[in-house]
């Protein structure tokens, strides 16, 4: 532990893995006689004396190579470390990553050896004021190596990148086209690359220019569209040189056609529940594949076909289980309350997180949506600050809808008309409006979403991106005692029955799946650090408005 980030106690440099040469020799740290914290994992689920740290934690771990290849290339991987991550490789310095929800990457070919390496990786998950999330959020700042760790090894010339998708305007032909765009890195670029698709027969041979940046399109008769009722994956092969990748890719498109949203060609309503990256039965972040099961088994049993993954990017294997599922997926990162929006450097950071975030997700068919923030005020420094970032993240990806979770006029005046009406100027540059609202549960009693009506003003298609109300599982009352399972299920009866009624509703993500941490909730007896409004408790029982939310899905 590291409190003050001072990265050296007693003046020697941690990175340095330094010990005492001799029994007189002063070094004033240790990790040999240290404690262990499993990777990945959040330390403060670890250690009771971690549970609520905040501040920095130094990982050692060796590793042997065995025998280091002359000409192949060697990199680090982390997945993600909350929330910046000083790396280290045998004492050499490596860089500092900033953002603690998605993957990075550090060159170690120089300073590497075949065996006893050992990397070094400080990690801080102090809260700051410029930071992405800012000083204060609704869920838990879990700290540390969240996700996994590897060594990489490539060949010299590597695919650095790439990416492949439906031409959506291909989507009604008999022969549809792939569009393919790959990213060769290394001195000695290699003359051709190759496309394998073996079950559609492709099998297709493309130059490598100068740049090693290609696009191009392949054919493919008789390709089966992904979609949540056949979540059909192929197996791609890409080769370049000696480099060979190999994934399971979906082919579908995703669009929208004035208030509706279309998923191959046709209207889909997407039957959602907000979700956050934590195994709530542990009480860390999620990790690991069974993670990703078990709150996927719950979301399909409640009969969704949609999950906002919420507030910021999930791990990978969720992403990647909901493509083998069949579930659609929203995608965000942190823009959530109390950022610096004219602050040019945080703009920097929020492209920095939304690459890392599209670099490694824009393979997948389940990821359909990329949601530029969440609830926040329409002034002008943010109004640049997400027009900006629209278009970034549009650069980038142009195959995904855009959105965010927008306020509605009232909440920044206030005052109490029946018709809730939307303007934030953001919306202009979104694909899809969406609104968070929590009449009945923050100011009203729920039978008042029986007078509110809502306007959008645009042709476009409404998500109801949250909405919800607390209840502890187990305690009951009748349906005006706040906290109860029956208060909860009023609130989702007459909620659902009031959204219902909007013009262009396309879907909805009630908030949430599951009780989560919070330190922002901490009435004793009901919340004790929890956010009450999951339909599943902590210990993963359901509760009464899950099974009304279900009725309604099933009916839709
Ligand atoms: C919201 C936030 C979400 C909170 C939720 C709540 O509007 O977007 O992060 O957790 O309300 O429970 O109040």
């Amino acid at each position: 532990m590291d409190p003050y980030d001072t990265g050296g106690m007693g003046g020697t440099p941690v990175m340095r893995n330094a010990m005492p040469n001799d029994k007189s020799d002063r070094v004033e740290y240790g990790f040999t006689a240290g404690k262990t914290l499993w990777v990945p994992g959040g330390w403060n689920a670890q250690k009771p004396e971690l549970s609520f740290y905040e501040g920095t934690i130094w990982y050692r771990q060796y590793f042997d190579i065995e025998k280091v290849q002359q000409g192949k290339r060697y990199f680090i991987y982390v997945g993600a470390a909350n929330y910046i991550a000083t790396v280290s490789c045998n004492g050499k310095r490596l860089g500092k990553h900033e953002g603690g929800f998605t993957p990075f990457c550090y060159e170690i070919t120089n300073c590497i050896r075949d065996n006893g390496n050992f990397v070094i990786i400080g990690v801080n998950n102090s809260r700051g004021a410029d930071y992405i999330p800012s000083k204060v959020a609704d869920w838990f700042n879990h700290g540390g190596i969240t996700r996994e760790v590897k060594v990489v090894e490539v060949p010299a010339t590597f695919i650095n990148n790439y990416f492949i998708a439906l031409d959506k305007a291909t989507l009604h032909d008999k022969t549809k086209k792939i569009d393919v765009a790959l990213e060769i890195s290394g001195a000695k670029r290699p003359d051709k690359a190759r496309i394998v698709i073996p079950e559609l027969k492709i099998n297709q041979e493309v130059a490598v220019n100068a740049t090693g940046a290609i696009k191009f399109t392949v054919s493919a008769k008789n390709l089966q569209l992904w979609s949540p009722e056949n979540p059909k994956l192929y197996t791609v092969t890409i080769e370049a040189g000696d480099d060979r990748i190999s994934d399971e890719i979906g082919f579908r498109t995703i669009e929208t056609k004035g208030k509706q949203i279309l998923l191959n060609g046709n209207p889909v309503f997407l039957k959602g529940i907000c979700l956050h990256d934590e195994n709530p039965l542990r009480g860390d972040r999620a990790n690991s594949v069974d993670d990703a099961k078990l709150v996927l088994g719950w979301a399909k049993e409640l009969g969704c076909n949609f999950i906002r993954l919420a507030h910021y990017p999930h791990q990978e294997n969720i992403v990647r289980l909901a493509d083998k599922m069949g579930i659609l997926l929203w995608e965000e990162i942190p823009l959530y309350w109390g950022i610096q929006w004219g602050n040019p450097e945080v703009l920097k950071k929020a492209k920095a997180q939304f690459s890392e975030l599209i670099y490694r997700d824009y393979n997948r068919a389940s990821s359909i949506i990329w949601s530029i923030a969440n609830e926040t005020a329409p002034i002008p420094d943010r109004n640049r600050f997400l027009a900006e970032l629209a278009d970034y993240v549009r650069s980038i990806d142009p195959t995904r809808l855009l959105s965010a979770a927008c306020k509605k006029d009232q909440e920044l005046d206030g005052h109490p008309d029946s018709v809730y009406t939307y303007n934030d100027p953001i919306m202009e540059k979104l694909d899809i409006i969406s609104l968070n609202e929590y009449l009945g549960w923050y100011g009203g009693l729920p039978n008042e979403c029986r007078n509110k009506s809502f306007k959008m003003g645009l042709d476009k298609p409404v998500i109801v991106s949250e909405f919800g109300g607390g209840a502890l599982q187990g305690l009951h009352g009748d349906s005006l005692t706040r906290w109860t399972e029956e208060f909860q299920d009023y609130l989702y009866k007459e909620s659902i029955g009031m959204f219902d009624k909007i013009d262009g509703l396309a879907g909805m993500t009630p908030w949430i799946l599951a009780d989560f941490m919070s330190p922002l909730r901490q009435l004793p007896g009901i919340q004790d650090g929890w956010n009450r409004k999951g339909l599943i408790s902590e210990k993963g029982f359901k509760k009464k408005a899950f099974y009304t939310l279900q009725r309604y899905y099933l009916s839709k």
